[in-house]
């Protein structure tokens, strides 16, 4: 293009864009500017806030260049990406993370408290982009810095929420949800790309003809449209120029749409019409696990894959290659069953609008596709309605009713006459009315399954899947572990024990080869490093410390045991068999001499998390926790020695605080319950031991870091459903300590029974679906064993450090390398610095 041009224009351009340099001074220049020009605001009348934005444009404009730079080639080359469709990226703040990652946290820290400014303060003025219930779509950030670091060639694409994940607040003790106005201030991370308008349809009708040669086609006539509107957020990768995308959606009326109400005399129509164009990306659907059956749900995920898709091809044909090449220059990965409708849409495109015969798409689509499954609980897994989505897309219910066709026939063809496995197998559920079941869309439309901890990929091929692996074979469905990005939940979170590693290793080479913290085990006979490897823990529990008292407004003692459960609340996480072990605890102190006391070890028990609006007996946990504290905190007869905290609206940014100052962190849920989890891996990864079952991701933290490093408790997976049944027909007895912890509730010495009556119910003989009762007893007795580990802190600081030396195999960059080889088959493509902005 450059061609186009005369010499002289071309080498002004040249000239005029080169990069910034790097010094404190000229940063502090472009600070300065952007508070007098585009904040417009007088330099002596900033406060905190006017200063993160300042600092925040600053930092954006050299992000902007490293993304231009590094689309701008990747154009070029054109190697092939993969898209990771995520309906959730939960990104928590961006500043700190991009100067880090550029290397320029020193440079820009130096400059703002020379203006006069803090930096911590400055960062802490940044709302979290929360647009993301929990593990699922973090994994998804944790990724796109992973895919950025290693230079990998990947775009994600999500929504853009105008309210991410709603605030918590705590009125009564009872959680009470608020909005989320994360855009009140312009959001100066995205970029948005007014120009990228795509317009997604719903709606209408189908008609069907003959075309010259015979064949049906059809055509779908839809009865509304919106527009998709693209915003940019830049992913820069630590120690790289590579800096990748996501592009995010929003919803917006089309202009037609608008004027022909507007023409017709009709306003309110107009203006009631544009209303609904926009509600598509309004609202985050705040349920973690389980599925809200929605059709306004159902429809931001066809306006979001179809935009996406729309945008993947444009970019594939700018390249004139061949169909058959698509999944040679693509891959897609779905995160979860959520984009499902990518495969539908895909196929559509094919064969309505590209006019290929039906195999040669559905070999390409297949081809494409990669998904990844991320629970086995029922009540999470996707379904639609059949006549809603014909209503909203009636053209795809066609498309998946044919692939549900010829992909039993095939199945039949292999195990004739088994009516039994072809409704069990069949994508369309056969009730009242029928469903999509989209995991099975999902498995039928990809080329790989993958579950997320090896305990999860077994599971799925031996319970939800099984019929699927028997049909397909074996080597379709893999294992990724999970894993998190070291550079936000080490190097970022707790920058003194980043030091300390760098300082110790010699250099800061682990943050992109996390194995090379093994080296860390050679210290551990060293007192002096012990000494400031547990003085850098104490100093991380007082800054977590003064959190709780501003938000709990509770004194702890840094000195104490801090434990700590925070997640999503649900039943199979179980924060109800803590807290009920939380009152057990106090009885006990309750009832001892005081020379009994003195041997107790003080804890803290902290939790966070949010439920789910509609999660009734979740919301009930909070506020069993709430009235717990509230009667244990002030207790003088217990004092120091326990004390309970729910600390709320726990999101990204509370995470960064809360993981480098856990001693122990729980990741109890019942056996076979959670796929992976990962806030496990951040607290291990910080020198956080951990108590747990045999589920997700614990069982291969116990490999990595040895069973003497964990305390582990309760049923295994493969004993749940024994457990379950002895309890239900043979009438197993309630665990004596609980029955004592539930005559207390009962009683009324934590606020009016009936208030906790329906979720006393949920332990009934026969109905405790989560195995409390069953695993109670060893669960006490490893909280003790924890008690009696911390004491010996000379021990304990060992177990620490090699929890942290041990974690190399959780880095998301070993996890997204594994995609990168195994699934998506691309490669790294390093962005070279050519000096342009
Ligand atoms: O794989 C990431 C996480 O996803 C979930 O949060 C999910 O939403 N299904 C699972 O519950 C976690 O176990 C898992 O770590």
């Amino acid at each position: 293009e450059k061609a186009k041009w005369p010499k002289e224009t071309v080498e002004l351009w040249e000239r005029l864009s080169k990069k910034e340099a790097n010094d404190v001074e000229t940063v502090q220049k472009s600070i300065v500017h952007h508070v007098t020009t585009t904040l417009a605001r007088a330099a002596y009348n900033m406060d905190n806030f006017s200063a993160y934005q300042a600092v925040a444009l600053s930092t954006r404009d050299r992000l902007i260049s490293r993304w231009n730079e590094t689309q701008g080639q990747l154009s070029k080359a054109d190697p092939k990406r993969v898209y990771y469709l995520s309906l959730e990226f939960l990104l928590g703040r961006s500043m700190d993370n991009a100067l880090l990652n550029m290397g320029l946290k020193g440079t820009y820290g130096k400059g703002v408290e020379q203006l006069g400014f803090n930096m911590e303060d400055v960062i802490e003025s940044e709302v979290d982009a929360a647009l993301g219930n929990g593990g699922l779509g973090r994994l998804a950030a944790c990724y796109m810095d992973s895919l950025a670091t290693l230079d990998y060639p990947a775009w994600g694409y999500g929504l853009r929420y105008n309210y991410g994940i709603f605030q918590q607040r705590i009125v009564d003790g009872y959680q009470t949800e608020y909005p989320d106005y994360w855009l009140n201030f312009d959001n100066p991370w995205e970029l948005p790309r007014l120009d990228i308008s795509i317009q997604i349809s719903f709606g209408g009708h189908v008609q069907s003809i003959q075309d010259e040669y015979g064949v049906t086609r059809h055509n779908w006539i839809p009865a509304q449209s919106v527009q998709a509107i693209a915003y940019d957020v830049p992913i820069p990768g630590y120690d790289t120029e590579n800096c990748n995308n996501i592009r995010l959606w929003r919803s917006k009326p089309t202009k037609t749409f608008d004027l022909t109400s507007f023409n017709e005399g009709n306003y309110e129509k107009s203006v009631e019409d544009a209303t609904n164009a926009e509600k598509i990306t309004s609202v985050l659907y705040p349920n973690d696990n389980t599925m809200a059956g929605k059709e306004l749900r159902l429809k931001q995920q066809y306006f979001w894959t179809a935009a996406s898709l729309h945008d993947i091809v444009r970019r594939f044909k700018k390249s004139r290659r061949e169909w058959s090449d698509f999944p040679d220059q693509v891959a897609i990965q779905l995160n979860d069953t959520h984009p499902t409708l990518a495969i539908v849409e895909l196929q559509r495109l094919l064969v309505d609008e590209e006019m290929l015969s039906w195999d040669d798409a559905w070999e390409i689509v297949t081809k494409t596709f990669a998904f990844t499954n991320h629970t086995v609980l029922p009540e999470a897994m996707e379904k639609w309605s059949v006549p809603m989505f014909e209503y909203l897309l009636p053209r795809h219910l066609q498309i998946i009713f044919d692939i549900n066709l010829f992909f039993l026939q095939k199945v039949e063809k292999k195990f004739p006459n088994d009516r039994g496995l072809l409704n069990r197998m069949s994508i369309i559920e056969e009730a009242q009315p029928q469903q999509i079941r989209m995991a099975h869309l999902a498995v039928v439309g990809s080329h790989k399954v993958n579950g997320v901890a090896a305990l999860h990929s077994n599971l799925i091929k031996t319970t939800i899947f099984k019929d699927f692996v028997d049909y397909y074979g074996e080597d379709k469905f893999v294992n990724k572990t999970n894993g998190i990005t070291p550079r936000r939940w080490l190097h970022q979170a707790n920058p003194k024990l980043s030091k300390l590693i760098s300082d110790t290793l010699g250099s800061d080479k682990w943050l992109k080869d996390l194995s090379l913290l093994k080296k860390l085990t050679t210290k551990i006979d060293n007192a002096e490093f012990r000494k400031s490897w547990m003085a850098i823990k104490r100093h991380n529990k007082v800054r977590l410390a003064e959190l709780i008292k501003i938000r709990c407004n509770v004194e702890v003692s840094p000195d104490a045991l801090f434990d700590v459960q925070v997640k999503r609340i649900h039943e199979y996480k179980r924060q109800f068999m803590n807290i009920l072990a939380v009152i057990h605890r106090y009885r006990t102190i309750k009832s001892m001499t005081a020379s009994q006391k003195a041997s107790v070890q003080p804890r803290v028990v902290i939790f966070g998390g949010k439920a789910a609006p509609g999660y009734y007996i979740a919301k009930l946990v909070i506020k069993l926790i709430n009235s717990v504290a509230a009667v244990v905190n002030q207790d003088p007869a217990v004092g120091d020695l326990l004390k309970v905290v729910f600390i709320p609206d726990y999101n990204v940014s509370v995470a960064e605080v809360i993981v480098p100052a856990s001693d122990i962190s729980q990741h109890i849920s019942t056996a076979g319950t959670e796929a992976s989890g990962t806030s496990n891996m951040k607290f291990v990864l910080n020198g956080g031991l951990i108590i747990g079952t045999m589920d997700g991701a614990n069982i291969e933290i116990l490999e990595e870091i040895g069973e003497e490093n964990i305390f582990i408790f309760g049923c295994l997976a493969h004993e749940v459903e024994d457990l379950r049944h002895a309890q239900r027909y043979r009438g197993v007895p309630m665990d004596p300590a609980l029955q004592g912890v539930i005559s207390a509730i009962e009683k009324g010495v934590f606020e009016d029974p009936k208030i906790f009556q329906p979720l006393i119910s949920t332990l009934t003989v026969g109905k405790d679906f989560y195995l409390i009762s069953a695993d109670f007893a060893s669960y006490i007795a490893a909280n003790q064993a924890v008690d009696t580990a911390y004491k010996n802190q000379e021990e304990w600081s060992k177990k620490s450090i090699r929890c942290t030396a041990n974690m190399g195999k959780f880095s998301s960059d070993r996890s997204v390398k594994e995609y990168a080889d195994d699934i998506w088959g691309i490669k790294s493509y390093p962005i070279v610095d050519e000096g342009h902005m």
